[in-house]
């Protein structure tokens, strides 16, 4: 559980362990780390952030804000940020990055689905709220990754509540979304980046999502992205496919709306991505990623975000 590496990637961690690391790093690095707990999930379980800063944000860094697991099965995403954190405060080898940067790591969006998923349907990707139904339904639940605030249910989603892709009642429907979106806005004239980490598939994907059309700023959201991608690549010891890079729409072959990388991208924020982090059809799912790959998964990337982020700093 706790270790070397603050906490161990050998095996998927329940999410008691993930808060237990995020409490004693707040505690042990008091003077760049902060734990916040701005909410309480729909079944009312704490969702944890860190802020790790140099002044604890007093200064005008530019923020890079990196969320995880808001699809509850997407288990490999949490380690990815676990491990950013460790290497941003516990095992320093890019000063940088926090002498340039500010940073906002939120490892479990989506806390019910995750703990759900841990114990009992493993395979379960939306919420757990049932806010949105009449008297008797039987499908809990919604899709956090259509149920941002931007071309609400256009595409990719719905409104039936037994769907995977269930959009809520409304926008932000959901406290787990909320809480981003609560992030987003106390910082977002500062955020120069952001990452939501989903698996699977290998693919570094950018806004627009909703409908395929090209961004403004397509072109720095493309060799920003592949820069990561080679990045990426050259750290990884493993045989997993390269990382391709692109429009989300385009790359998935599927419009989707509501996702938070078009969201904070309508919002303003020049590079936000979709990383797809890998997975291998060990199930016929891609979801179910063998533990024995969560370390190298987790360095390779951070080697893209490091890579993001100077990327970041250069507009
Ligand atoms: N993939 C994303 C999903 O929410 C995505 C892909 C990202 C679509 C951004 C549209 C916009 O479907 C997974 N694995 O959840
Ligand atoms: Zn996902």
């Amino acid at each position: 559980s706790i270790g070397t590496e603050g906490i161990t990637y050998e095996n998927y961690q329940p999410l008691e362990i993930i808060y237990e690391y995020l409490e004693t790093t707040a505690q042990k690095y008091n003077e760049t780390v902060t734990i916040v707990t701005p909410a309480n999930s729909f079944e009312g379980r704490p969702i944890k952030y860190l802020k790790v800063s140099k002044d604890n944000f007093r200064s005008n860094k530019p923020v890079i804000f990196i969320d995880a697991c808001i699809h509850a099965r997407e288990w490999i995403t949490i380690p990815a940020v676990t491990y950013a954190i460790h290497k941003l405060v516990e095992n320093v080898t890019e000063p940088d990055l926090l002498e340039n940067f500010d940073w906002i790591l939120l490892p479990v969006v989506n806390a019910d689905g995750y703990k759900y998923s841990y114990d009992v349907e493993r395979l379960w990707r939306k919420t757990r709220s049932t806010d949105q139904h009449v008297l008797g339904t039987i499908c809990p639940g919604v899709d956090g990754n259509r149920n941002y605030n931007f071309s609400w249910n256009s595409a990719g989603s719905g409104k039936n509540p037994c769907s995977d892709q269930f959009a809520g009642s409304k926008p932000f429907s959901e406290i787990e979304t909320r809480v981003v979106d609560g992030i987003l806005k106390e910082h977002i004239h500062k955020i120069a980046l952001y990452i939501s980490m989903h698996s699977f598939g290998s693919m570094i994907l950018y806004p627009w999502g909703h409908d395929g059309t090209i961004s403004k700023e397509e072109s720095i959201l493309h060799d920003a992205g592949i820069k990561m991608a080679d990045e990426i690549f050259q750290s990884s010891t493993l045989q997993f496919p390269k990382y391709k890079v692109g429009n989300s729409a385009i790359l998935l072959d599927y419009t989707a709306s509501g996702a938070s990388d078009d969201y904070t991208h309508s919002l303003g924020v020049p590079l936000t991505y979709t990383f797809e982090l890998p997975g291998f059809d060990l199930d016929g799912s891609g979801f179910i990623l063998n533990p024995k790959y969560i370390k190298q998964v987790s360095v390779d990337t951070w080697a893209g975000v490091v890579t993001g982020a100077r990327e970041a700093g250069k507009i």
